[in-house]
């Protein structure tokens, strides 16, 4: 049995005594329902109205904890750097590296050689343990994935485990890593997560926005050349009734003519984070001069990349429930498992579409080629647009094929959003820079369709249906009742 962390890889756990809204005791129904949260009123306080942290370091080297099934270590045959690749930083953190896009983009990078460093509170994993959600794929510990990276590649990755909001834990990391370049995806990202009370929509806007504000504070401070790649969404465009630009538009107003930073509109108190987020980023680079690109991220679809296809317990998680399942994912389990696909109202809800194959070459692309100092740029990232009915269509499709029998039902829309909409949003700027889409064919959707039948056995029905409503938020803690 091989110690693994005992030899390259240290571990630094950072210790507060923050408290998330308590545990529910189980998923959340479809609404309306009734919700008690059982939060003692001080933590909760402390939480949401004062963004107090109290704060206790603890930093310790990684135990010597064996893997069951370990396998030679190799230099990856899979890793390679061409010679005519741009010159580009070395050494990469990845906030919110445990998650969905930041897992996948983390491996990525360190196969292509990148020194990179993983930044995590783990607090998603504790919001499917409060919701009593799961991932459809059964996921490995942050540490066992880092092992088994090590062992499979003997590549290293070091790991933070730590709350972005807690700036003396995030000025160790900075000072410890000396990044070239921040890639952050570390933050709450779900919309209706963001709507379920007000407990949900102020932790939301209170992690996001000040865990931004405090990379933006830790660049100037201890790394005033670093890089910011941070993850926006589409989402803060709306759905205006004009072409949708990448960032900015030039406007003409009264005989005057100047170059603005496209309106937005968002339309949840995640998405709305995300707008506050690209105002503070965009005023400091202007202040200070930092060096940013805001990738606009459409709804991303897959799971699989050439690194977690590696070992099992590199698997990619793969939500479908109500709360953090996003449209196309979610039709495919429901289509393995049988249930109807879920499209809200009449569903010409159009938005950009990407594959997660693509998510990791777009940020490879935006480090290789940085924004200039005091440079505020924006990159829209998707690769295809598509209706929800248009999904549902294509995925029923190739269900067919496959012998299921996909029907789809209209659910009373629980989100406040425009049904049937003009949409056409630019998207150049990473195909400029070198991206190859990988776009949806029916190829694509058959093997995500069976990948999803091959974790069947694992989908929790109960949480299929949407169960929060943006017109039934309130002011009291939601939870269910057993
Ligand atoms: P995710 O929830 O799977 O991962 C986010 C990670 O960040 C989690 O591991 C979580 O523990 C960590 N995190 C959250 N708050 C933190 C904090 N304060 N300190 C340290 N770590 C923290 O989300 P994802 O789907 O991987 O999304 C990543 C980013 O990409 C988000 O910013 C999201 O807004 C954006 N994005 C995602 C999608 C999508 O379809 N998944 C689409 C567009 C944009
Ligand atoms: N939708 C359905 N049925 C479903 C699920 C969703 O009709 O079962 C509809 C929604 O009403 C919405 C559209 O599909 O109109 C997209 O919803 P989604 O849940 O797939 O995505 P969204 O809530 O917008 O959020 C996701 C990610 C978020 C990211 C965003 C990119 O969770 O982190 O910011 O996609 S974007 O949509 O471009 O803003």
């Amino acid at each position: 049995m091989a110690h693994l962390l005992s030899t390259s890889c240290s571990l630094k756990i950072h210790s507060t005594s923050k408290s998330y809204p308590k545990p529910l005791n189980q998923g959340l129904l479809s609404f309306p329902t009734s919700f008690t949260l059982q939060t003692p009123r001080f933590s909760f306080r402390r939480l949401v109205l004062k963004g107090e942290r109290p704060q206790r370091i603890c930093t310790v080297h990684a135990t010597t904890l064996p893997i069951s099934q370990e396998a030679p270590t190799q230099p990856s045959s899979s890793s390679h750097q061409t010679s005519n690749e741009p010159s580009k930083p070395k050494r990469v953190m990845i906030i919110g590296g445990d998650g969905y896009c930041g897992w996948a983009t983390a491996l990525h990078l360190s196969n292509k050689n990148y020194e990179v460093a993983i930044v995590d509170s783990l607090v998603r994993r504790l919001f499917d343990h409060q919701l009593g959600l799961d991932s459809l794929t059964p996921i490995s510990s942050i540490h066992n994935r880092l092992r088994r990276w090590k062992s499979l590649t003997g590549k290293n990755i070091e790991l933070f485990i730590g709350d972005i909001c807690d700036f003396e834990f995030l000025s160790e990391t900075f000072k410890s890593f000396e990044p070239d370049a921040v890639v952050h995806f570390g933050e709450q990202r779900s919309a209706p997560y963001s709507m379920i009370d007000r407990s949900r929509a102020v932790f939301t806007q209170n992690n996001n926005v000040i865990g931004t504000l405090n990379v933006l504070f830790a660049i100037k401070e201890f790394g005033e050349q670093c890089h910011l790649v941070k993850l926006g969404t589409m989402g803060e465009y709306g759905t205006p009734n004009i072409d949708i630009e990448e960032g900015y538009i030039t406007i003409t107003h009264n005989g005057r003519t100047d170059t603005l930073p496209y309106p937005k509109q968002a339309s949840s108190f995640y998405h709305l984070s995300k707008v506050h987020d690209s105002n503070n980023i965009a005023f400091t680079c202007k202040a200070w001069g930092i060096r940013a690109t805001d990738l606009n991220q459409g709804v991303v679809y897959g799971v699989r990349t050439d690194e977690t296809e590696m070992h099992e317990e590199l698997c990619n998680r793969f939500d479908y429930d109500g709360v953090f399942g996003t449209a196309l994912n979610r039709f495919c389990v429901q289509a393995a498992v049988g249930h109807p696909l879920t499209v809200y109202g009449k569903g010409g809800q159009t938005r950009g579409y990407l594959d997660i194959r693509d998510t990791v070459q777009c940020v490879e692309l935006a480090i290789a080629n940085p924004a200039q100092p005091g440079e505020f740029r924006v990159f829209n990232q998707f690769t295809e647009q598509f209706s929800v009915n248009e999904l549902a269509t294509l995925v029923t499709k190739a269900g067919e094929k496959l012998g299921l029998n996909v029907e789809t039902i209209s659910v009373p829309n629980p989100r406040v959003e425009a049904e049937e909409h003009y949409y056409n949003a630019k998207h150049t700027k990473l195909i400029e820079l070198g991206l190859q889409p990988h776009l949806l064919s029916d190829s694509l959707i058959d093997s995500l369709l069976n990948f999803t039948i091959k974790f069947q056995d694992r989908v929790d029905r109960k949480q299929i249906m949407p169960s929060v409503s943006w017109r039934k938020i309130g002011v009291k803690p939601r939870t269910v009742s057993a």
